[in-house]
């Protein structure tokens, strides 16, 4: 299990795509203040928990990644890698002739923002090794913290294969992305970062995502799952896809994704995540399943949760950059 510390309080922050400023002004509005290097709070038990996908889409790349790092090194924050990191670790290694992650134009769209602002693929290096020293999850006895997905096979499949490679390697990296996208490294990863996915139902035409991009498939709950859940109250968020028929979704859709048997408990500690480019007001998702990426590279806001030992996650657990 990758440990995070049992400090008596986090603030939780969610994917924040290189918009340094809102990072600024919400570290602020928490109480934290630039000193000696890096950003403290005056409260010497309270730290930062990044939730990760601190790069690609935003002006400030190169500023986040700064303002990270430092608290990382200063002992006043931790992270969690995003599949954004994870990707730009794959879009530069290569194994039998082939990059990990194909530089499609799509791809190269999508990374150009951080190639550009981190001056080139050379100077990007020293930044893909430290991405893969970050973990893809943290837990302590209190508190969970995942990109996407929290799930215990996952989890224990993520576990064995860092320990086996000795982190985040090339080889580690092969195993997570191999050409047929069958293996257990590869499901492991696919869940944890970038969260679990349905086929849409027969008969639906594929939907356009953020990107203009056509998928065939729904990003769905992982939480808060009734025994037999229909479409409507799998897809999340609720609003990506409407128009589902109200029907259950399929046992061997379900079974594929091991729900709703792993599905997040109501009894485990509270689990915070990002990835999911929710809009509107600010609200858990379950009374201990909390997500925090409210689109900030979207027309959204920067959020943060602030979690304290003993006490609930209420509305006023919650702030915001803007
Ligand atoms: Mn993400």
């Amino acid at each position: 299990m990758a440990g995070l510390p049992p400090h008596a309080c986090f603030d939780i922050i969610g994917d924040i795509h290189g918009y340094a400023e809102d990072l600024e002004v919400l570290l602020g509005r928490l109480g934290y203040r630039d000193r000696d290097g890096a950003y403290r709070h005056p409260d010497g038990e309270r730290r930062v928990v990044f939730l990760g996908d601190f790069i690609d889409r935003g002006p400030d790349i190169l500023r986040v990644l700064k303002i990270v790092r430092d608290m990382i090194e200063a002992g006043t924050a931790y992270a969690v890698l995003g599949n954004h990191e994870f990707n730009a670790i794959a879009y530069a290694t290569r194994h039998d002739g082939r990059y990990l992650r194909e530089h499609t134009p799509g791809h190269e769209r999508q990374h150009r923002h951080t190639l550009e602002q981190l001056g080139g693929l050379a100077v990007q290096d020293s930044w893909l090794d430290w991405f893969r020293t970050l973990p893809p999850y943290l837990a302590n006895d209190e508190l969970r913290v995942v990109h996407a997905c929290w799930d215990p096979w996952a989890v224990e499949v993520m576990d064995e294969a860092l320990s086996r490679h000795g982190g985040m390697t090339d080889a580690f990296m092969t195993e997570a992305l191999p050409l047929d996208q069958n293996s257990a490294l590869y499901m492991a990863v696919e869940w944890l970062l970038k969260g679990k996915e349905i086929p849409l139902p027969n008969g639906y035409a594929p939907v356009a995502d953020k990107e203009g991009i056509r998928r065939s498939k729904i990003r769905v709950r992982w939480f808060g799952l009734p025994p037999r859940p229909t479409y409507p109250e799998m897809v999340f968020p609720a609003s990506s896809t409407t128009d589902l028929p109200t029907v259950p979704v399929p046992d061997e859709a379900l079974c594929a994704l091991r729900l709703p048997g792993n599905a997040y408990p109501a009894a485990a500690p509270p689990v915070f995540f990002g990835h999911y480019w929710l809009t509107g007001e600010v609200a858990v998702q379950t009374p201990n399943a909390v997500c925090l990426d409210y689109s900030v590279a979207r027309v959204g806001k920067l959020v943060a949760c602030t979690w304290r030992r003993g006490e609930p996650i209420t509305a006023a657990s919650f702030t915001a950059s803007r």
